[in-house]
């Protein structure tokens, strides 16, 4: 151990800031010791001393700016910014709902890199509410650093979503430095250990109930096996003769059709048969992008009724979750061989969702494994798609649209990403429309879609297997 690690906890016990007894953590766990970092501000020897160790740990890691979380770390980081010359944000602790909506103070260069500080760790969860804000702002996080790691396996929790974490000293080695200066006895000490040791992280309880795909999605899963093409067509044209004729080029080439049955303006009682004779045959699975946002009662009678009767002919839904988890038994209650997609992130420029709701709907499609497949979601680069599918729970899929051949977008908002880049990045399934329905010769385009999406996706699972 570190003489000035040593010398620093010695400081910290004498300050009181180290208790042992029996507290309640915020997650409702009894922990027999608790560390208390709040004081420290009134010690300025002691202060200087943490900053140091922060300093020390975080030497060659590149970040921009930084930022404390309040209060504890917000006093120690705004010291660190003076020291290394690195501008220093934070972020308000009560939300503001007045002037301004801005919730990140500081000035904030687009895209710049930010180092998270904090005081203690104990799960991660909440250094990761503190990263959904700051990513939701723009700034980008890749780095954490705490004073103490208390946690079980935080590291771990953080590092699989995608964020490393560095500490100056474990609650372990603490316990054996006070143990080893006759602070504390070989009891307390092996009872800290035991009690991390034992201790369950929220992040591991979430990996643990990872569930298993259900049977929609198995179903969908082969068949993107079976065809070797993990191509979703949007079809958004204005009647049957286009939908049919261009579907008959490209099915071949899908794994999924994407339809928004409301845009064909002579649809009729017909379409779902036709559509069925096309889906047995060239082998695909049928997606509604219908988008259910209201309340159980009312979408449940626009999926199973009105002149649609979605729930008849179509496999998966689009659902936001903005009405809340209640929206799922509205439609699915009762129907156990149809399931959805989650409107997790959209690809339209400056669109209203932020990480936090992202990180919500995930939570809930995670909860609800019988009637939910994945995800709809979006990032702008490999490596922003990759932080977005390491959040999503295994057993279920990220479904992106906003893809093209090259990247770009349209008048209207939409935003493009290489097709090859968004698989490489995590997308298990690309949603293609205009690329493919406007270009002259469908199947080709298809095919080209089909064949960037499908070699991205085997560069993917090569380089897992480095
Ligand atoms: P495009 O022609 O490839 O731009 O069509 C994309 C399709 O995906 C279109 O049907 C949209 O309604 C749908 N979409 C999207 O583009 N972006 C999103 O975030 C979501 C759906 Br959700």
């Amino acid at each position: 151990m570190n003489t000035a690690v040593e010398k620093f906890i010695l400081k910290l016990s004498e300050i009181n800031a180290v208790k042992f007894g029996k507290f309640t953590l915020k997650s409702g766990i009894i922990s027999p010791f608790y560390i208390d970092l709040r004081d420290i501000v009134s010690y300025p020897e002691i202060v200087e001393m943490a900053v140091m160790l922060l300093i020390d740990k975080i030497k060659g890691l590149g970040f921009e700016v930084l930022t404390g979380i309040p209060y504890t770390a917000l006093p120690l980081s705004a010291v660190i910014s003076q020291k290394l010359n690195i501008p220093l944000i934070y972020i308000r602790k009560e939300e503001k709902s007045y002037g301004t909506a801005k919730n990140v103070i500081g000035r904030i260069a687009k895209n710049s890199k930010c180092l998270v500080i904090d005081d203690v760790i104990t799960t991660g969860e909440s250094k990761i509410e503190t990263i959904d804000q700051l990513e939701s702002e723009g700034v980008g996080v890749s780095d954490i650093v705490v004073i103490v790691d208390r946690s079980h396996d935080g590291a771990k929790y953080l590092a699989g979503k995608g964020y490393n974490l560095h500490s100056v000293v474990t609650a372990v080695e603490m316990a054996e430095v006070l143990f080893s200066h006759g602070k504390i006895g070989s009891e307390l000490k092996n009872e800290v250990e035991n009690f991390i040791k034992n201790m369950n992280t929220e992040g591991e309880d979430k990996a643990e109930s990872a569930p298993v795909a259900n049977k929609m999605t198995r179903d969908l899963l082969e068949t993107i096996e079976r065809k070797e093409t993990n191509l979703v067509l949007s079809l958004d044209v204005e009647n049957q003769k286009d939908f049919f004729e261009i579907l008959d080029r490209t099915a071949p080439h899908i794994a999924m059709l994407k339809t928004h049955v409301d845009i064909i303006s002579d649809y009729d009682a017909d379409f779902p048969e036709r559509l069925r004779e096309r889906s047995e045959k060239y082998r695909f699975m049928v997606l509604e992008d219908r988008k259910f946002a209201d309340i159980g009662n009312t979408v449940r009678m626009q999926y199973r009724g009105g002149i649609y009767k979605i729930s008849g002919w179509s496999d998966f839904v689009t659902v936001h979750m903005i009405a809340g988890e209640s929206i799922l038994n509205g439609l699915f209650d009762g129907i156990n061989d149809k399931s959805s997609f989650l409107l997790a992130a959209m690809s339209s420029k400056e669109n209203l969702i932020n990480q936090a709701y992202t990180r919500r709907v995930i939570d809930i499609g995670r909860a609800n494994p019988s009637s939910v497949s994945g995800f709809i979601g979006f990032g702008e680069n490999a490596e922003k798609i990759s932080k977005l599918k390491k959040k999503i729970p295994a057993g279920f899929l990220l479904l992106m649209p906003g893809v093209g051949l090259e990247k770009g977008g349209d008048t209207l908002g939409q935003t493009y990403v290489p097709a090859g880049e968004a698989v490489r990045g995590g997308a298990d399934m690309i949603i293609v429309g205009r690329g493919i329905y406007k270009s002259g010769d469908y199947s080709k385009n298809a095919g080209e879609y089909r064949s960037a999406a499908w070699n991205g996706y085997i560069d993917r699972i090569k380089n897992q297997c480095k």
